[in-house]
């Protein structure tokens, strides 16, 4: 087995999105790729060829694996954050086309809309909830390029944390008054119930994930900037998707978001 530099494994990781084909983790194939600064520096260089490749903007981040059922269900202890691409943002009325994708899950989110900036370190959730215009009801479709989606955490950053596509709701609620970590939601599959949760299964508090990427981000200088979309990671499991399906979340005080997926 030959062994992959890191432009190699950008390569391959862009190469797989375009063409909907997987590949295998890295962290056996790039001896480099042993820490995650090298992997988030993999994650930035995909990020610029994809804007290079499409003429996409940065629109806002992402975080992954902060609740436990995540963690659990992808074996890892630790959140993760990436970008997300306005190219990745479909409308509710639009249906998402399966084919183009390799293996794709969804997941129910909060999503935040960011009024001021907000750079790290020593940020705290009760700053990020100032520092907030609206939440939105979110789904995240993800669709790692790894291999039966399986992977360790520096591959899984290294592949912008599995980021596909995102639908968002069209109905936008300010945050006073709510407590976001006690807003129940129900995620549904073609009319069934599959999970219900709360705004606490993530890190105890969505805003809470986000003051740790912010924190995260200004180690390298970057902050969160006004408009941008955040969303907070998955409150349980993603499921996986076929043609036909038709998945909707509903949070306590938020409103719904739906999407259907087509051939
Ligand atoms: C990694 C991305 C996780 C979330 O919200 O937890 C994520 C994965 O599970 O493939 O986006
Ligand atoms: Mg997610």
């Amino acid at each position: 087995m030959s062994l992959l530099s890191i432009n190699e494994v950008v390569d391959e990781l862009f190469e797989a999105e375009l063409n909907g084909i997987v590949v295998d983790k890295f962290v056996d194939r790039c001896p480099e790729l042993n820490n995650q600064k090298i992997a988030y520096q993999i994650q930035d260089e995909l990020i610029i060829r994809k804007k290079l490749h499409s003429g996409s903007r940065i629109i806002g981040r992402k975080l992954g694996l902060t609740s436990a059922a995540k963690q659990q269900m992808m074996g890892v202890h630790e959140p993760v954050y990436g970008v997300l691409l306005d190219d990745m943002l479909v409308d509710e009325q639009e249906e998402v086309s399966i084919s183009s994708l390799i293996h794709p899950k969804i997941e129910p989110e909060i999503a935040f809309v960011i009024g001021e900036e907000l750079k790290g370190p020593g940020i705290s959730a009760p700053e990020v909830l100032k520092a907030t215009s609206y939440v939105m009801p979110a789904l995240e479709v993800i669709d790692s390029r790894y291999r039966n989606f399986s992977f360790t955490l520096l591959d899984v950053i290294a592949d912008n944390a599995s980021s596909s596509k995102f639908v968002i709701g069209n109905r936008t609620r300010n945050i006073k008054g709510l407590d976001l970590g006690l807003t129940g939601m129900l995620f549904e599959k073609n009319g069934s119930l599959v999970s219900t949760s709360t705004g606490a299964a993530v890190m105890g508090h969505p805003a809470r994930a986000i003051a740790w990427m912010v924190n995260k981000l200004g180690e390298k200088g970057i902050s969160v900037m006004p408009g941008d979309v955040i969303l907070s990671g998955a409150l349980c499991e993603a499921i996986a998707v076929e043609p036909g399906d038709y998945i909707r979340a509903s949070f306590d005080g938020l409103g719904s978001v739906a999407v259907k997926f087509s051939v």
